[in-house]
């Protein structure tokens, strides 16, 4: 017989993937989980590049969410690899948190789409899949969530359907405990303060690119590519180079801005939120270069960081 007294302090431990179409909220829901501004986050669809690990710890357990690309046609060699990195973090989890946006009506069939990826990967492995219906905060009448709930469970079998605001924080203590109910129990394997797997290298590169997605037009994002060339810890700040790469050379002075008015901006708004996130100083330098279809250029991928698997979503 079980004793409820253990039955309640027993911690849980599990892996969690958040996947869902591009601008869903995913990367907004996996740092408001966590309470850090880790993952970045833009209006522009296709904002997250590769699957990022973050640990949230809590007197119930430790939960290890992997937030990952929005699901999208790959018909470019880097949209492929995006796909084989949602597909990699759908792997051998014991829940998907499947994101969608409350406020976009029915289910579309790009929504279709990515639920039929959806399924294809849990072919493998059933696990568990809750619906988040993100960005509630922009539905005035909350009647209308009802019916979208119902059509999302008309197209995929979620075991729990759970509206949210990511950006206002509703919802989430709620989805947390269904989260907690659904894991197996496990020791935590991490520090409390554990937050991420992912390089101080990477997420410098990454908050420079958000700055560049907050602040340039449609032209730009999905051109831009991080890279950071140095890194010098200096007795108190660390100096990192990083180079900005575009594809065309008339893309380059919408990145310097008049009289390098642009690149000023994104190095100073990029420094702050490092420096936020790291709770160290920092000093960084920037540098603007053209490499022709470089989205396209297998060892440059590689060298970003996006590792060639032989599966597809
Ligand atoms: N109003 C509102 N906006 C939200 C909410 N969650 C996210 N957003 C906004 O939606 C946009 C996309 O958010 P992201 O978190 O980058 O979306 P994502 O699903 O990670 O997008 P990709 O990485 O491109 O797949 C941003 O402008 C967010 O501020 C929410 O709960 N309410
Ligand atoms: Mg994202």
């Amino acid at each position: 017989m079980s004793n409820p007294q253990t039955a309640k302090t027993k911690p849980k431990f599990g892996h969690v993937a958040i996947a869902g179409r591009p601008n869903a909220g995913k990367s907004t829901l996996l740092n408001a989980l966590i309470g850090a501004r880790l993952a970045i986050v833009s209006d522009k669809p296709q904002t997250t590049r590769s699957s990022i690990m973050g640990v949230v710890t809590d007197p119930a357990g430790q939960i290890v969410f992997f937030d990952t690309p929005g699901i999208h046609k790959s018909d470019t060699l880097i949209n492929r690899r995006m796909m084989q990195s949602v597909r990699a973090a759908l792997d051998g989890k014991d829940l998907l948190l499947y994101v969608a946006d409350a406020k976009a009506g029915e289910v579309s069939d790009e929504e279709k789409q990515a639920l039929d990826a959806l399924r294809r990967a849990r072919e493998s492995s059933p696990v568990p899949a809750f619906l988040v219906l993100n960005k509630i905060d922009l539905v005035d009448d909350k009647r209308l969530l009802l019916p979208r709930l119902q059509a999302f469970q008309e197209a995929f079998p979620f075991d729990e359907m759970i509206p949210v605001s990511a950006r206002k924080g509703e919802g989430l203590a709620g989805l947390k405990k269904a989260i907690f109910a659904k894991l197996p129990f496990g020791q935590p394997r991490f520090e409390a303060d554990y937050l991420t797997d992912m390089p101080e290298r990477n997420i410098a590169a990454e908050v420079i690119r958000e700055k560049i997605l907050q602040f340039t037009g449609e032209e730009v994002p999905h051109s831009v590519a991080v890279v950071v060339e140095q890194w010098v810890e200096k007795p108190n700040v660390a100096h990192v180079t990083a180079s900005i790469i575009v594809e065309k050379e008339g893309q380059k002075p919408i990145l310097i801005g008049a009289k390098g008015a642009m690149i000023k901006r994104i190095g100073t708004e990029a420094r702050k939120s490092l420096e936020e996130l790291l709770g160290r100083k920092f000093y960084l330098e920037l540098f603007v270069k053209v490499k022709p279809k470089w989205r396209e250029n297998e060892s440059f991928l590689n060298e970003l960081g996006w590792q060639n698997t032989s599966e597809v979503i």
